[in-house]
């Protein structure tokens, strides 16, 4: 892997290097992400390199296009920003001037590395909360003025939730891995909760609330906070960035902040929602997006986390269901435990609806 990511190094604007480490970085479900250490004039630089996947994304030129026209605005509106250099990712060019570099089938991309910052996988504090969710809040806001055509969408209907539906429904039926027995309770749980599907779309439909640019995988460890104030840098893994709904973006974060048990945790009893968490979050990201949200979006925050949630939940079925053709899998039944995860929080924040609904009346204009 070294000798390849050298490799790859040598094709991007990179001042004469030597390469001192590379490794994996990150725990992402789709690309590959490395951090590789150079020493530039005897100065330790690191850089991000990542292979796109090209079976999840199927045209990543027009992906790149996206993030670089989504790039190129921000850093105009964050110049005048204290620390604006980490505020916002940087695509290190190609020598011949390109956003990504094609070896072979592969589209590698690189980014400078944001120092004295990190991730969190789980959230601990009510002060990450707001922090983290003020920085997608923040680049809601960033994205509102955005000019030229709409977006590509890099992944056509990525949270229409009634076509993750249907896509669910055609795995259990048509039972390709040979897994539907295996997961009888979860296949009734996603029937039995199918009304959750259609309802914010059916919201944008009648015109109740807008289509937005909006990043659309929104997970906790998309965004970096600082190391020494804890606040919120900058949002990163911006391959999804498209048409979507702000509600989309909360639901996510709400999805992977409020509980203090992994994604994949198998002890369900983990799996809890905080809602002391939930207020912070909701503060965070209305501070951020400075007035974007009209009143519609504000009354469906608490529900924008089950639906999401439900969604994940879904798609982490359909894939067990499928024989595991899209997320990194660590063992064989990950899949499962992911949802068997997902439809457990899902219960719980329905169990909390009424008490999320209560603090976001304080919040309404
Ligand atoms: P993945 O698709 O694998 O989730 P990400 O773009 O989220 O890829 O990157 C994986 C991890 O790498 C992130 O969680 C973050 O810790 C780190 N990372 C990514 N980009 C940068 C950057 N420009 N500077 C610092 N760290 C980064
Ligand atoms: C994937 O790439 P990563 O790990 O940030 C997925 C998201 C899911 C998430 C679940 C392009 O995100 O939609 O919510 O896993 N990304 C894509 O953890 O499908
Ligand atoms: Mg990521």
């Amino acid at each position: 892997m070294e000798n390849l990511v050298k490799e790859i190094a040598a094709k991007f604007r990179i001042d004469d290097t030597r390469l001192l480490e590379v490794k994996p970085f990150g725990n992402g479900h789709i690309n590959d992400t490395y951090r590789a250490v150079f020493s530039v004039d005897g100065e330790n630089r690191q850089y991000i390199f990542q292979r796109i996947n090209t079976h999840v994304f199927r045209k990543p030129e027009l992906l790149m296009e996206n993030i670089a026209r989504v790039l190129d605005h921000s850093v105009g509106k964050l110049r005048c920003k204290p620390d604006c250099d980490r505020r916002c990712i940087h695509l290190i060019p190609t020598k011949d001037g390109r956003m990504f570099y094609l070896h072979g089938e592969e589209c590698w991309r690189s980014y400078r590395f944001i120092d004295d910052a990190r991730t969190y996988n789980i959230l601990e504090t009510e002060n990450q909360a707001y922090h983290a969710a003020k920085a997608f809040g923040e680049f809601q806001m960033l994205l509102a003025d955005l000019p030229g055509k709409r977006l590509h969408e890099t992944i056509p209907n990525f949270h229409n939730t009634p076509s993750r539906y249907a896509d669910f429904e055609r795995a259990a039926h048509e039972n390709p891995a040979g897994r539907a027995a295996s997961c009888g309770p979860e296949i009734a749980f996603a029937r039995k909760n199918c009304w959750v599907a259609p309802i914010l779309l059916d919201f944008l439909n009648k015109g109740l609330i807008p289509e937005r640019i909006t990043h659309n995988d929104t997970k906790l460890n998309n965004v970096l906070l600082d190391n020494k104030t804890g606040e919120g840098l900058c949002v990163i893994d911006l391959d999804t960035v498209m048409p979507g709904l702000s509600l989309y973006d909360f639901g996510d974060l709400v999805r992977t902040s409020v509980s203090p048990a992994a994604e994949d945790e198998t002890d369900l009893s983990k799996v809890q929602v905080r809602t002391n968490i939930f207020r912070p979050l909701v503060k965070g990201y209305l501070d951020g997006a400075q007035g974007c949200l009209n009143n519609k979006e504000i009354e469906l925050l608490p529900f924008s986390g089950i639906l999401i949630t439900y969604e994940i939940g879904l798609r982490f079925l359909t894939d067990y269901l499928n024989g595991d053709t899209y997320f990194r899998v660590k063992y064989e039944t990950h899949n499962l435990d992911r949802c068997r995860n997902q439809f457990t929080l899902v219960q719980r924040l329905m169990e909390k609806e009424n008490e999320m609904n209560e603090i976001i009346k304080e919040f309404r204009k």
